[in-house]
């Protein structure tokens, strides 16, 4: 195995003064901030330190805002006593203060005044004039198809203030690409094993553990803080790491052992290693005995899928699939299969989830200590309001006939509903979107097109003139996490604990906060009852008291931290009833017998490569999350060149070099709009490409004749989303895998042929 330092791994700033604050790049954009050399020195008395969570992604650390008397942010720092962070945020969240300093965010609302599609002509528009045009866009898909037409696609943290909106007008068609782009699957496969699911932060006792197998998780460069120092703690310890994944990425850099898995066949893998664990009696006998249901069902079901078999398809030799059964089966209970986290790949998801939660069960690490803790957090109350109206339909309705498990919004039955060729009585007229790019977000993007330009009327809430606000017939420009106070961070953990996020300066220009634009939408829309208040402060000041703390002790603490009502692992031998039907660890799923889903993983085939193409996968890169952090200005510096990551035998065959710019062309022949640069890598199976989501933004619009646009990130590499021709829809769940795409490679500019021509 080979060693790092913790230093090397992760560049995680560790104090205000240390890390990314101090890389050139950094300070030099601070310095032209600033009108200096370098970063003012800010003296810790003339501070003003606010206490903020992060929203470059949805780990949400909590940390605090250093701000001087003229209402300018310096930096921003963890906060010591936050779980998620432990002190010190990753280099997004230090460069968070590029989202705030953006000078190409969006400033005024604005209105179209003509043209849809590509064209976008908006003006520049007061608040009043701005809702006005909104209240009468959703009368109108009131009048016309009913509010339940009307859709909610939202993200993040701003998502719930939108939500109250909508529920309290009548419309609960809404969905997150957080769920069935993302975790959806996994959920279910948990849930249908445990009866719970894992939610963020996943409780995975890495700090405890022997034994890490990551099966497509690329920590490391999936950067979500806490989890990425206690595995980088991990490598420290000697632990044993096990990495399935055909990319050598990152984390196979620093594993036990890397195995470079042909894309798609995990599911064998999972089978091949129950059987060698279970034919062995390398499993953990008393905990399968006392808390699981199924085994024996189990042990018959897992015979025919031998290593030897595994081989075969996952190409990993019959001999490595043993040696790491054997590690894993020898860690048991301190070992942990990670759940993943983006596990929309192949459309039988939730089987494969559901095998990697099966595996932990067999081995014991569900509730011990090195496995998965129990979670517990704090329960806030909800402000008082009179109930919701009942919907006539809602996201329930078009989701959960077909799929039991679709337990959250599922975006691509909005799509599916919001298309012309969509004849049937739940037709999806209007959205409204806030937080999410769904033209990355929610391939394939031909689609997602089509049914934005079926949309009667779209309101649109970003920061940035992103992709979806040239779709837009309003644009609302939302204050960043920096400049507004949010609902209080209450996620689950190993103790309890809220963290508050609180303005540091007041919002830039014309912008506002989330919950402001919401409640005033909301009483212009007759809904007064349901803002009993002006302030969102006085609701978290209010719920704040409910559990015995208050605003003035959040604004000074930034976390607090509650006690343990319940144990975080299981005792040996104590009775525990799991919220199954058969109150047992379910290794055979009783409710998915009796829904017809397979009640124990079976091994499905996903089809070969086609000749003379590639498969896409894409992934993460440490310093930005998704296309939201491109355009900052502090994390562009430190990361601007994406790169298409090419076998050297691949490279041969499509006569690429090293650097070359090329293009991509899917199997439905569509051409990427941009090119990007290739490296020329062992680091990547002959049979893929990977490519770093989040780039090829094409958002452009018009604002009284002016061009606004992303600037540092517009045209730059590839999205994935618009090379995506087709979506495996997982049934348990309606969760959309993306990975059974192919991709060619093109090494002259197709736009410029067309140009010529
Ligand atoms: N093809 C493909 N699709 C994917 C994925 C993938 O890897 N490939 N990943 C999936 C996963 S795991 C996830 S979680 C989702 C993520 O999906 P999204 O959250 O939709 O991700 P982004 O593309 O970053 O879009 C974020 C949008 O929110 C805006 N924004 C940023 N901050 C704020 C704010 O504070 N307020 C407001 N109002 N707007 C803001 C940004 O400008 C941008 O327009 O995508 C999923 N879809
Ligand atoms: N820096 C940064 N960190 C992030 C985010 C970000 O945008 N930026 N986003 C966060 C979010 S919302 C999420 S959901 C997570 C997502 O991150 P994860 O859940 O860790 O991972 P995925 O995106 O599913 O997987 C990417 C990895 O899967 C590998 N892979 C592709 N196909 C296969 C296959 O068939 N089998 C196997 N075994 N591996 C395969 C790829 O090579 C790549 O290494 O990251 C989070 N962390
Ligand atoms: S992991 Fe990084 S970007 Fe995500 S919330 Fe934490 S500091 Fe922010
Ligand atoms: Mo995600």
């Amino acid at each position: 195995m080979s060693k790092l330092s913790r230093r090397d791994f992760i560049k995680i700033s560790g104090t205000a003064t240390a890390g990314l604050a101090m890389t050139p790049p950094l300070t030099s954009i601070m310095g032209a901030i600033f009108g200096e050399e370098k970063t003012p020195h800010l003296l810790e008395n003339e501070a003003i330190k606010t206490p903020t969570v992060c929203e470059v992604c949805f780990w949400n650390c909590a940390g605090w805002t250093y701000t001087d008397k003229e209402g300018k942010i310096h930096k921003i720092i963890g906060n010591d006593s936050d779980p998620h962070s432990n002190g010190r945020l990753c280099p997004r969240g230090t460069g968070g203060l590029g989202m705030y300093y953006d000078e190409d965010r969006l400033k005024k609302p604005l209105i179209r005044v003509k043209g849809k599609d590509g064209k976008q002509e908006f003006k520049e528009a007061t608040w009043e004039e701005a809702f006005d045009v909104i209240i009468k866009g959703m009368k109108d898909i009131e009048k016309n198809y009913g509010k339940e037409s009307m859709a909610l696609l939202f993200h993040g943290k701003t998502g719930p203030h939108f939500e109250h909106l909508f529920k309290a007008w009548g419309s609960d068609t809404m969905g997150e690409p957080a769920g069935a782009q993302c975790l959806i699957t996994r959920e279910a496969g948990f849930i249908a094993t445990y009866g719970a699911g894992l939610a963020s932060p996943e409780p995975t006792d890495v700090r405890n553990t022997d034994c890490l197998v990551l099966i497509g998780n690329h920590i490391g460069e999936n950067m979500h803080n806490g989890h990425v120092q206690e595995v980088s703690q991990l490598i420290d310890r000697g632990g044993t790491i096990i990495t399935v994944d055909p990319r050598f990425s990152t984390m196979a850099a620093h594993s036990t052992k890397w195995l470079p898995i042909k894309p798609s066949t995990d599911l064998a893998l999972l089978l091949a290693w129950m059987n060698v664990i279970i034919n062995e009696g390398l499993y953990d006998k008393d905990y399968v005995a006392q808390y699981t249901y199924g085994f024996d069902l189990l042990k018959d079901h897992v015979q025919k899928y031998t290593p030897e078999w595994a081989a075969s398809i996952t190409t990993i030799p019959a001999g490595d699939i043993y040696e790491t059964a054997r590690m894993i089966g020898g860690a048991s209970p301190r070992v942990i299969i990670h759940p993943g986290r983006h596990t929309a790949w192949y459309g039988d998801d939730t089987q494969r989830t559901r095998a990697i939660a099966i595996l932990n069960a067999i081995l014991g690490s569900w509730g011990r200590e090195g496995g998965f803790y129990f979670p517990e957090k704090v329960k806030l109350p909800k402000e008082a309001h009179p109930p919701f109206p009942k919907p006539k339909w809602s996201w329930k309705t078009i989701s959960r006939d077909k799929h039991k498990l679709a337990i959250m919004g599922i975006t691509n039955e909005i799509i599916d509903h919001a298309l012309p060729e969509y004849k049937g009585p739940y037709k999806v007229k209007g959205m409204f979107i806030t937080a999410t790019n769904p033209i990355q977000s929610i391939p394939p993007e031909d689609k997602v097109k089509r049914a934005l330009q079926n949309q009667d009327f779209i309101v649109v809430v970003d920061t940035m003139p992103s992709e979806i606000t040239g779709y837009a017939d309003v644009v609302l420009p939302e204050a960043t996490y920096l400049e507004r106070l949010d609902h209080l961070r209450t996620a689950h953990h190993r103790q309890p604990n809220i963290a508050l996020r609180y303005p540091a300066v007041n919002p830039k220009w014309e912008t506002k906060p989330g919950w402001w634009i919401a409640r005033e939408i909301g009483i212009r829309l007759g809904l007064k009852d349901f803002y009993e208040w002006e302030d969102f402060e006085e609701v978290l000041d209010w719920q704040l008291k409910q559990v015995g703390s208050s605003m003035e002790e959040m604004k000074r603490v930034g976390v607090k931290h509650f006690p343990r009502k319940t144990p975080m692992y299981l005792k040996d031998g104590e009775e525990y009833w799991f919220n199954t039907n058969t109150g047992k660890i379910e290794l055979y799923s009783t409710d998915f017998a009796e829904w017809g889903y397979d009640p124990m993983p079976v091994y499905k085939d996903h089809g070969e490569v086609p000749t003379g193409f590639l498969r896409l996968i894409y992934g993460r890169l440490p310093m930005h999350t998704f296309g939201r952090t491109l355009n900052n200005p502090y994390l562009w510096e430190l990361k601007n060149e994406p790169v298409l990551w090419l076998h050297p035998k691949a490279a041969k065959y499509y006569q690429v070099e090293n650097g070359q710019e090329v293009w991509l062309k899917n199997l439905k022949g569509k051409v990427s709009s941009f090119g990007i640069k290739v490296r020329v890598t062992e680091r990547i199976r002959h049979d893929s490409v990977f490519l770093p989501h989040g780039f090829g933004n094409k958002g452009r619009i018009f604002v009284n004749g002016k061009t606004e646009e992303m600037s540092r990130t517009y045209g730059r590499g590839i999205s994935d989303s618009e090379m995506v021709y087709k979506i495996e829809k997982d049934p348990v769940t309606g969760g959309t895998g993306l990975r059974n795409n192919f991709v060619t490679i093109l090494t002259e500019n197709p736009h410029k042929k067309e140009a010529l021509s």
